[in-house]
């Protein structure tokens, strides 16, 4: 069975739990205490030279790092990842958007409040939530005519892109302004496989 290195609070682990949940394939979850400095320390950097979570480690001992290249790996030939070039690009294209637009923004703004350090870094945290409320309301008006991320049907694009803009609130965002993408998140909610964010880690 793969070993995934994580963290009970990181989003980006809990893409790579989702889709397991997703397609029913088990993991050996190990909890990286990342406050006591875990993931720099030289045996997980020899997993992942950026020291960072999550990293995938396979039975042969290959170490995948990066949130979304574990999920591309994970997916592949399951329906989640469609196999039709275009198709399979439109799913490329929010990934790549979910790495440039929502976690950077999203994710330190969130980091920030939930730390405490918004108030000591005001201008930091303002400048990411800005950023953040482009790419929500970038989110908004896809969802304003679309039922899922890259397609007519649930893939990894919305595991992605769910995984942050699921948590738009704890960064401070009132998501009122987004009906849309509030309603999208119930539909990932509601389908029978989704499981919470600390799923996984007392398996
Ligand atoms: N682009 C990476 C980002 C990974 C990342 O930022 N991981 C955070 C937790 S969500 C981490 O390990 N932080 C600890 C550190 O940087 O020491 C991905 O998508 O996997």
């Amino acid at each position: 069975m793969p070993t995934l290195y994580d963290n009970p609070r990181s989003r980006n682990g809990y893409k790579v739990r989702l889709l397991a949940s997703h397609l029913g394939l088990p993991l050996n979850v190990v909890t990286k205490d990342l406050k006591a400095g875990a993931s720099r320390q030289p045996d997980f950097l020899a997993k992942n030279a950026a020291g960072k979570v999550p990293v995938l480690e396979l039975e042969d001992g290959t170490c995948l790092p990066e949130s979304n290249a574990i999920v591309l790996y994970m997916a592949e030939g399951s329906p989640l990842l469609p196999t039709a070039p275009l198709d399979r690009t439109q799913v490329l294209r929010w990934m790549f958007f979910e790495q440039s637009q929502i976690l950077p923004n999203i994710g330190l703004a969130r980091m920030l409040k939930i730390t405490g350090s918004d108030a000591q870094r005001p201008d930091v945290y303002a400048q990411r939530i800005e950023a953040a409320q482009d790419a929500l309301a970038a989110l908004e008006r896809h969802f304003g005519i679309h039922a899922w991320a890259a397609l007519d049907r649930f893939t990894v694009a919305d595991i992605v892109v769910y995984a942050y803009a699921s948590v738009a609130e704890e960064a401070g965002i009132d998501t009122a302004a987004y009906p849309s993408v509030v309603a999208w998140r119930k539909r990932v909610e509601a389908l029978p496989a989704h499981v919470t964010p600390d799923w996984g880690f007392d398996a």
